[in-house]
This record gives structure tokens, C-alpha cells and sequence, in this order.
């Protein structure tokens, strides 16, 4: 693992612009459970079955259900080595982006600054009706009342769902910083969900120098230039030091 580090380094060393994209691996050290790993997100339903604005429609005590019992996980947990690691890297680098596809906040109370949530954040609320966005109240896990807005619209989180488009000014700003940036760093992400999953070949086309840090082969571990098969808590730290230690 050391030697890859150290090759990731030494990419990351000659790039003046980094590009970051984080999955929900990198939060897992954190305790929050990913969306297709062993542990599976919650009960038998699968993420398609709550994540998406027919199921909000049809129930949507269920979905906030869901949504209170991973914003009391996620409150409860702590940003782990590798949201620090990024932060690192950030402040170590000329210019930096971090594409999120979490929407935990944790890379945020890390200390993150130059983030773009390419799904949102669980911790804001939008209403359904006319859109307004306001703080989530982090509801306890018992209230399983929907909320409602001033105007009498349903509160949904503030996320993307499946089958819902990505923000344009985040996807358009992710691939304005994409187009300059010289390294991409591939963090806890399983290449599954789009269009987040094109950023991998997106970056390939342009001949930017990657790296993947994932416990598990991905669609995108063949093209990569580095593929680190490992913790992101382990990983990420060792790859921030081996970049500021032989410079
Ligand atoms: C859109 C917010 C169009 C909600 C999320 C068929 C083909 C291609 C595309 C599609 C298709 N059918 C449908 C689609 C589109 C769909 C999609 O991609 N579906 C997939 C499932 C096939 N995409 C969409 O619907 C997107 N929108 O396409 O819109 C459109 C255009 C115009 C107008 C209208 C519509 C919207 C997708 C956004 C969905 N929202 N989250 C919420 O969180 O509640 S996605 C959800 O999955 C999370 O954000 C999560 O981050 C994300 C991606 O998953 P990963 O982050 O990669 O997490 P995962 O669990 O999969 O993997 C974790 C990885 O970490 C693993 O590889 C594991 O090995 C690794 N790991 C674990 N521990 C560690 C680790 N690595 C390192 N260290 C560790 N310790
Ligand atoms: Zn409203």
C-alpha cells in the first residue's frame, strides 16, 4: 500500500489543481452505512424503494422515517481520518474541489471548504410546493409526522432523489473545475450511481492522472492510474503525508 501512496503522491505533487470526488466509503469509518455495502442502508427496503419522489408521494412517513433515522446516525457521528485527510489536501493545495456525493455534512464539520454537494444534504429541509429551503429540525426517531411549510406544503429533505436531476449549477460547475484540473482523486465511491459515475471517464478523456482509493474493484479500477484497495482512513492520511513529506 505504501508504494501506491507514494505514487499517488507524486501525482498529486505536480498537479496546481486537484479534483476530489468522495462516496459514501469515505463515511463509512465514520459508522454511517453505505447504500450497497454488506450492511445495506435500512430494514428491506432498498434505496431505490425510499430515495425517490414517487415513494414521498405514496409515503411520506416512511421516507422521513428513513431520512430521521440516518440524520440521528449521521448527527451522532464524527468525521473520521479521511474527511481530515481531504482537508489536508485542500489546504495543501493551489486549487482544490471536493464533488460530494454524500449528503452527510461530515466532510463540512471536518472542515471542508471548496465543496460542491452533488445530492444535497440531509440536513436541510425544501418544501414540495414552493421550494423554500430551511434547516432540517433533526427530528427524534419517535415523531413520525411529516413537516409542513408556512405555505401547508410537505418538507422533503433537501436531496436528489433517483429519477430527479442533479442541481445544473453543480453539475455544470464540476465539470467547468474538472476541465482544469490536472489530478482527480476517487474516494469511497462504487461508480454506480450517475451521473456522478461518468466522472471517472470524463476525467480519462481529458488525460488528467487518477487515482481511486476503494475497498473493492469499481467499473472505473481498470482505467485509473492508481488503484489503492484500502481505507480511505488509512489511505488518505498516508498519501497527505507521503505528499508533504518528500516534496
Ligand atoms: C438522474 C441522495 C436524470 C439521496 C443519492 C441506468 C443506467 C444509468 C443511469 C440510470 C439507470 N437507471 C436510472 C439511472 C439514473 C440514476 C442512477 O444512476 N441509478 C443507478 C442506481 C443505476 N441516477 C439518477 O436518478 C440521478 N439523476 O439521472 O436524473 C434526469 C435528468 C433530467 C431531468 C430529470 C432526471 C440522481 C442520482 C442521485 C441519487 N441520490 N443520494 C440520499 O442519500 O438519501 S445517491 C446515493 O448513492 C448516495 O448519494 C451515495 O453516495 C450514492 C452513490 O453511491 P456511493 O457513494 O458510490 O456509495 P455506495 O454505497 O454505492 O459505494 C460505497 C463504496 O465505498 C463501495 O465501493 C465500497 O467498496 C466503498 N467503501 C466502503 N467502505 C470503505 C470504502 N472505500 C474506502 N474506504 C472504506 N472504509
Ligand atoms: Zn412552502
Amino acid at each position: 500500500m505504501q508504494e501506491e501512496c507514494q505514487q499517488a503522491a507524486e501525482i498529486l505533487r505536480g498537479a496546481s489543481s486537484i479534483f476530489v470526488m468522495t462516496g459514501a466509503g469515505v463515511s463509512a469509518e465514520s459508522g454511517i452505512p453505505t447504500f450497497r455495502g454488506a450492511d445495506g442502508l435500512w430494514r428491506d427496503y432498498s434505496v431505490q424503494d425510499l430515495a425517490t419522489p414517487e415513494a414521498f408521494r405514496k409515503n411520506p412517513r416512511l421516507v422521513w422515517e428513513w431520512y430521521r433515522w440516518r440524520q440521528n446516525i449521521i448527527i451522532k457521528a464524527q468525521p473520521n481520518p479521511a474527511h481530515y485527510a481531504v482537508v489536508e489536501l485542500e489546504r495543501v493545495s493551489e486549487h482544490f474541489l471536493l464533488l460530494t456525493q454524500n449528503v452527510d455534512n461530515l466532510h463540512q464539520r471536518a472542515g471542508s471548504s471548496n465543496v460542491l454537494e452533488l445530492h444535497g444534504n440531509i440536513f436541510r429541509v425544501r418544501c414540495s410546493d414552493c421550494g423554500k429551503v430551511s434547516p432540517s429540525p433533526c427530528f427524534a426517531e419517535a415523531s413520525c409526522d411529516v413537516p409542513t411549510c408556512e405555505c401547508g406544503g410537505l418538507l422533503r429533505p433537501d436531496v436528489v432523489w433517483f429519477g430527479e436531476a442533479i442541481p445544473s449549477t453543480i453539475w455544470t460547475e464540476s465539470l467547468d473545475y474538472l476541465n482544469t484540473a490536472q489530478a482527480v482523486v476517487l474516494c469511497g465511491t462504487s461508480g454506480v450511481v450517475w451521473p456522478a459515475a461518468a466522472i471517472p471517464g470524463i476525467a480519462k478523456e481529458l488525460g488528467i492522472r487518477s487515482i481511486e482509493i476503494n475497498l473493492e474493484p469499481t467499473p472505473f479500477s481498470s482505467t485509473v492510474d492508481v488503484s489503492i484497495m484500502n481505507k480511505a482512513g488509512e489511505v488518505l492520511p498516508r498519501i497527505v503525508k507521503a505528499l508533504s513529506t518528500a516534496a
